[in-house]
């Protein structure tokens, strides 16, 4: 295996003569990992369901390299999985069988930030947090935000199209990265991030075919991302809802919608049980009153980006004083520094971690239409109870993105019990479906929801996208396995 890594080095001394080029010992020490406890959190994904057995992680710095390592695999036949910060939730990001990693660890350089167009271009190994970080100091910040920000890398956000807490104001990927350099399965280099403009109608959008394509085209190696300005004045209300029908959250969605307007940056609701499970598995203690927790089912965080803090304060105002009109809101608290601002978004991101305490999660991440969004968990909740369910499950429990109608069902047992998967699939997708959703809304398909496809897309889609993958991967080597279903 090494001969491989000594043959690419010495490929490279010989293409690239001014190759940074490591010891053998360095080498192998800083960018190939073969001992087995160091592999074992490259072949593990984030909630510990997928294990893969790869005997190599290759950790390339530049695009030269990954492309040197693309060619020899490509040569010679050999399957790889792209990871960046190993997050991802549908086990697309770890190898299925012994498939070569190559992680975009050591790719985390930041290239550029033009400040006249406000265009960042880094490599595809930078971690989203680093991101935000760097372009905060000029007054700037990243088009989107997820709870695992402090991990993921924006090439594994760009593969994965996540959307995240702030799609609601900013938008989606598929309009804020304006180019990408991608290596494709036999080393050829397709870049798009020579001239990063906001406007290039020249020909066909090729980059657009590799957002969301979770590592089945070609392997993201560089990222031009548009980045809006900081807000000078962040807000954020934590709303307890009234009364026990989820039509109240989307009214009171509407109304931040109608009285916040161009000032709301996010929407988020969670469920009586999400506040249950952040409080007994990460000790976050709920802030409303007992009296205001015990009769609410419902909590929305809502968020405002805005240049003037004075006026922002008065649209909270008005927005709180309309929902006591409307006798929406039990009580709410808005952030009044920084310390309050984080503890109320941590109840929200820290939800997935204080799920994997319970021991097994199912996991949905599924777009329906706002007004069924909660009859899903309703459902849920009434088919284990008629099944007799409720003691061998711990919690099913319902939140996401109101905003952008991205609901997260997770259901949890101390360990993965068919029973409660029975009961889930393909009951779920088949409701789904029926009810016009999409069985992943932001997550992909990777491993675990590939052969779902079908209740989200036509089967002349999934052909065409079989075609795409072929001109892309004629070999099937990049990411076997995954997201598109099993012939
Ligand atoms: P990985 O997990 O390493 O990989 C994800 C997929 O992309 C895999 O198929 C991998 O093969 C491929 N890939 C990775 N890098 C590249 C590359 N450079 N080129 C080609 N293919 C590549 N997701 C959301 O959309 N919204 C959320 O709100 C959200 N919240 C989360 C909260 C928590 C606590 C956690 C743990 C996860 C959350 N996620 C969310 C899921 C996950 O963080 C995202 O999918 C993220 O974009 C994955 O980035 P990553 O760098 O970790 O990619
Ligand atoms: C989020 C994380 C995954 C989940 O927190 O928005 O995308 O379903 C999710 O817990
Ligand atoms: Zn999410």
């Amino acid at each position: 295996k090494f001969s491989f890594l000594i043959q690419t080095r010495n490929l490279a001394l010989k293409r690239f003569p001014n190759y940074s080029i490591l010891t053998d010992k360095d080498y192998r020490k800083n960018r190939c990992l073969d001992d087995v406890n160091s592999l074992d959190s490259y072949n593990e994904d984030w909630l510990k369901s997928c294990k893969g057995n790869s005997k190599l992680v290759l950790l390339p710095k530049t695009t030269l390299e990954l492309s040197e390592i693309l060619k020899y695999c490509y040569a010679k036949n050999l399957a790889i999985c792209p990871q960046g910060g190993n997050t991802g939730l549908v086990g697309g990001s770890v190898p299925v069988f012994d498939e070569i990693i190559i992680s975009t660890r050591l790719m985390n350089q930041i290239i550029k930030l033009d400040e006249e167009s406000s265009i960042l271009s880094c490599q595809s190994g930078c971690i989203l947090q680093n991101l935000d970080d760097y372009v905060s100091q000029r007054s700037l910040i990243m088009p989107l935000d997820l709870g695992a920000k402090g991990s993921c890398h924006i090439g594994g956000n760009v593969s994965t199209n996540a959307g995240g807490l702030r799609l609601l104001r900013y938008g989606s990927l598929k309009g804020n990265v304006l180019g990408l350099e991608v290596v494709l399965s036999n080393g050829e280099i397709l870049n798009s991030m020579n001239v990063p403009l906001r406007k290039d109608n020249t020909g066909f959008d090729t980059k657009q075919i590799f957002i969301g394509s979770e590592g089945q085209l070609g392997f993201i190696s560089g990222v031009s991302i548009l980045c809006p300005p900081r807000p000078r004045a962040a807000n954020l209300i934590l709303v307890a809802c009234n009364g026990k029908s989820f039509q109240n959250v989307i009214q009171i969605f509407k109304t931040a919608k109608l009285e916040l307007n161009e000032i709301l940056s996010a929407f988020e609701f969670m469920d009586r049980e999400s506040m249950r499970a952040v409080k007994e598995n990460s000790n976050l203690e709920n802030p409303f009153s007992i009296e205001v927790s015990e009769k609410c089912d419902f909590y929305c965080l809502v968020e405002t980006h805005s240049s003037d803090e004075e006026s922002a304060l008065r649209k909270i105002e008005n927005f709180y004083s309309k929902l006591s009109e409307k006798d929406l809101g039990l009580d709410c608290i808005v952030a009044e520094n920084k310390t309050q601002f984080s503890y109320i978004w941590s109840l929200r991101e820290r939800i997935a971690e204080s799920l994997t305490k319970d021991g097994h999660n199912y996991k949905y991440d599924i777009s329906l239409p706002l007004n069924k969004m909660y009859d899903l968990v309703i459902d849920i909740r009434k088919r284990f109870s008629e099944n007799d369910a409720k003691n061998y499950f711990r919690r099913c429990i319902g939140y996401g993105h109101l905003g952008d109608s991205n609901l997260h069902l997770n259901v949890t047992s101390e360990k993965y019990d068919e029973k409660i998967f029975k009961l889930l699939e393909p009951f779920l997708y088949e409701w789904t479906m029926k009810n016009n959703g999409s069985i992943s809304a932001e997550h992909g398909l990777g491993l675990k929801k590939k052969n779902y496809i079908y209740y989200s897309k036509t089967k002349e889609n999934v052909e065409y996208m079989r075609k795409l993958k072929k001109l892309f991967d004629p070999k099937l080597l990049l990411n076997p396995y995954k997201t598109l279903p099993d012939f």
